[in-house]
């Protein structure tokens, strides 16, 4: 379907452009009035899914509203606040129509719907958010001829094509440089750490120190520096902002600096400024928000959400190996607008731990 908006002194006028580039079956959508002698009229022609959706203006300029917008205009001094309206209207408009071109796909009869309605249905079954599942098949439907619209075997690789298009990946231990991973309690952030030291630096051999700043869980120094004195890794424990500023100078000469901290809750305002501290205090220091992927969705979000105080660099996911719908890892990534980083796949150290790839990644999130 091909929707565009034309413009013109009248109705009539608007009319004679639509019939000229949409032909006599143009289906009208809307009619009205925008300015003074601008009438704005929105048409469609029937059913093309291979053709995007044009939002685009007609050829002819659009005019403005008043002489003195027009002078302002000429000028090149469209005043601020009127551009500003202008941008909202456009972007109601565009809303408006996104609604519509939604409605008449799920609410058409036949073939089309019965399709839209099983593919949402298979998205949603994964874990993915419905209304996520719903943008992901309108921006697959929008791609794909009338023909090709009801085969569900094509639009099911389209689909997966989107969803491999929505997945980014990145590695912060790629470079030299200060990580420090921070969560909920009990995700599996110091689980996760060990694994990454033991790899880093046992494998690939790079100079390896960590830091905990957990001093307020039990046990919590004692389980890292087991891990420590497993690898032959220096741990240190940092009281305050201070004293992790002074150890990541002492540990200048390192490749990877991990940093473990105390389990947060995102309401937790006083832990959430201690963690923004570090941020102010270490300058590239990293953020690793490391998630439960079996936590429920609104857990996912709230943390999300919460965490996103911090300047983040990427996320990574725990628990892989428990439960079968992993769709909420795309839901959170989208969510976040973060890269995945590392994948953890169950509770042994240091074997249980993956870097992410896309690959990987739709194994998980799409596994048919
Ligand atoms: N099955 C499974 N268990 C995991 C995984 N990652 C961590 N665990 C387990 O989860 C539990 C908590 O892990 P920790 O690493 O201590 O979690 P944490 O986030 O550091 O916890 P706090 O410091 O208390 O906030 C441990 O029993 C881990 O063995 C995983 O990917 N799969
Ligand atoms: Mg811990």
């Amino acid at each position: 379907m091909r929707i565009k908006r034309f413009t013109g002194p009248s109705v009539k006028d608007a009319m004679k452009d639509i019939k000229a580039e949409f032909g006599a079956n143009a289906l009208i959508l809307s009619t009205k009035k925008v300015g003074v002698g601008v009438h704005e009229v929105v048409a469609a022609v029937d059913y093309d899914l291979s053709a995007p959706v044009d939002l685009s203006l007609s050829t002819a300029p659009r005019a403005l509203a008043s002489p003195a917008q027009r002078a302002a205009a000429d000028a090149g001094t469209l005043r601020l606040p009127e551009e500003l309206s202008e941008l909202r209207r456009e972007l109601r408009e565009l809303k408006e129509l996104k609604n519509l071109c939604m409605n008449m796909v799920t609410s058409a009869d036949g073939p089309l719907s019965d399709v839209f309605t099983r593919l949402e249905e298979n998205l949603v079954s994964h874990g993915i958010d419905r209304r996520l599942a719903k943008k992901i098949l309108m921006n697959t439907l929008s791609g794909v001829t009338r023909e090709k619209a009801t085969d569900v075997v094509f639009l099911k690789n389209c689909i997966k094509k989107k969803v491999y298009d929505k997945i980014a990946v990145s590695d912060p231990l790629a470079s030299k440089g200060v990580v420090a991973f921070v969560g909920s309690s009990g995700v599996g952030k110091t689980t996760t750490i060990a694994k990454l030291a033991a790899l880093n630096a046992l494998r690939k051999k790079k100079r390896t120190a960590l830091i905990t700043t957990d001093t307020y869980r039990i046990g919590a120094v004692e389980q890292l520096k087991i891990y420590g004195r497993l690898m032959g890794v220096p741990v240190e424990v940092a009281k305050d902002t201070n004293e992790l500023r002074g150890f990541i100078k002492a540990h200048n000469d390192k490749d990877l600096v991990l940093i473990d901290t105390a389990g947060r809750n995102q309401n937790d305002i006083r832990g959430m400024n201690e963690l923004k501290a570090f941020a102010d205090a270490v300058p590239g220091i990293k953020f690793n928000l490391v998630l439960n992927s079996q936590s429920r969705d609104e857990a996912l979000y709230s943390s999300v959400k919460g965490f996103s105080a911090l300047p983040l660099d990427s996320l990574s996911f725990t628990r892989l190996d428990e439960g079968s719908s992993h769709g909420p890892i795309l839901n959170a990534m989208v969510l976040a607008k973060k890269p995945i980083a590392y994948l953890s796949t169950g509770s042994r150290v240091p074997e249980d731990i993956e870097a992410a790839s896309r690959e990987r990644l739709m194994q998980y999130i799409m596994p048919n």
